[in-house]
């Protein structure tokens, strides 16, 4: 018979990641320490910022360094990717923000504009119980969208305009993080009230908190894939689907069973996707080409598919859910 798969039982996958020897330093390019320069120097004209993190990582997809820097200015919280995350914490997640000061959060989808509406309402509620002068002298809000890359930030304003002025896209979207490079100028989403966003780079933190944080944040697709390497944001992929019990990966591929042991799982990918590569293979009479499985294709194509929701939706911050302190709350 095949062992089409290592089929280890639950009670002897990895109860952590290994992490040693990765450089989380290297995964935060130039032009990001440029946009925060440019980001610091426009905050003069803003009246609040609109932070955009992924729903999947509520806590961890925080870039430190911006509420440090920007965190003077009235601030709103937007949760997007709500399509993609497991919210069956949404209380816990709403009350732990709540607990770090951030009062003002809303989930939504840029997609399908899923409340996207509400962020409107909320920024000129913030503004107007933020500053003491009459907001009727000027007429105009400014706001600035802030947050690390891939999250959705320019999809919000391509949204917002789509629901309150009827026009398409001002500002360009990718599925790469790194899409929006500069500080762009100001786009108008509403007209009554008069409103203007500014779209801005994605920015990461140079000193990312810890490594599983790093490879979270990768997980959600804010660094390029390659410079973590795919086979090993596959395997932490792997390992997080296994520990949340998530199978969905086992039937999406149509494997044998769940299994925590990359190598087997890729193997068995590439087979079924029929990704596979010529390799040389020297043998007593000279070299002849094997076919053998693309285990980067097939570490590509996983990620694709969890990004894409393909593979469920989930929390990747149940870990910090589950450390708070319990809720006072009856
Ligand atoms: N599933 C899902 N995908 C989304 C959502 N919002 C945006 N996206 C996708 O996420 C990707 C990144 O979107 P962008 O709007 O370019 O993100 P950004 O934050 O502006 O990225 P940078 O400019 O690179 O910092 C694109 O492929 C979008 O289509 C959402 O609510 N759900
Ligand atoms: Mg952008």
């Amino acid at each position: 018979m095949k062992p089409a798969l290592r089929a280890l039982s639950p009670a002897s996958w990895r109860q952590s990641f290994s992490l040693d020897g990765r450089d989380v330093a290297r995964w935060f390019p130039g032009h990001m320490a440029k946009g925060l320069t440019k980001m610091r120097s426009s905050l003069r004209r803003v009246d609040a910022l609109v932070e955009v993190r992924d729903a999947r990582i509520p806590l961890s997809g925080r870039n430190p360094l911006l509420q440090e820097s920007l965190g003077l200015k009235p601030h709103l919280l937007v949760l997007n990717k709500m399509d993609l995350a497991e919210l069956s914490a949404q209380k816990k997640i709403v009350q732990r923000l709540e607990a770090e000061g951030l009062r003002n959060v809303v989930f939504t989808n840029c997609v399908t504009d899923e409340n996207v509406r509400q962020v409107i309402p909320m920024v000129t509620d913030l503004v107007a119980s933020s500053y003491r002068y009459d907001r009727q002298e000027d007429p105009e809000y400014c706001i600035m969208v802030i947050g690390v890359p891939n999250v959705g930030k320019s999809s919000l304003i391509n949204s917002l305009r789509r629901q309150h002025l009827c026009r398409g896209k001002a500002t360009r979207v990718g599925g790469e993080p790194g899409i929006t490079r500069a500080v762009m100028s100001r786009i108008q989403v509403c007209e009554r009230p008069l409103m203007f966003l500014l779209d801005t780079p994605g920015v990461l933190a140079p000193q990312i908190e810890s490594v599983e944080t790093g490879l979270k944040l990768a997980l959600c697709g804010t660094v390029l894939d390659h410079l973590v390497g795919e086979e090993t944001l596959a395997d932490y992929l792997l390992y997080t689907l296994n520990r949340h019990q998530l199978s969905q990966y086992v039937r999406h591929y149509g494997l044998a069973g769940a299994c925590d042991d990359i190598t087997s799982v890729l193997k068995q990918v590439a087979v079924k996707l029929g990704k596979t590569q010529k390799v040389k293979v020297l043998t007593g009479t000279g070299a002849v080409n094997v076919l053998q499985p693309s285990y980067s294709a097939a570490a590509r194509d996983f990620l694709r598919a969890f990004r894409s929701g393909l593979l469920g939706p989930v929390m990747l911050d149940q870990d910090v859910l589950q450390s708070c302190p319990p809720s006072s709350d009856p």
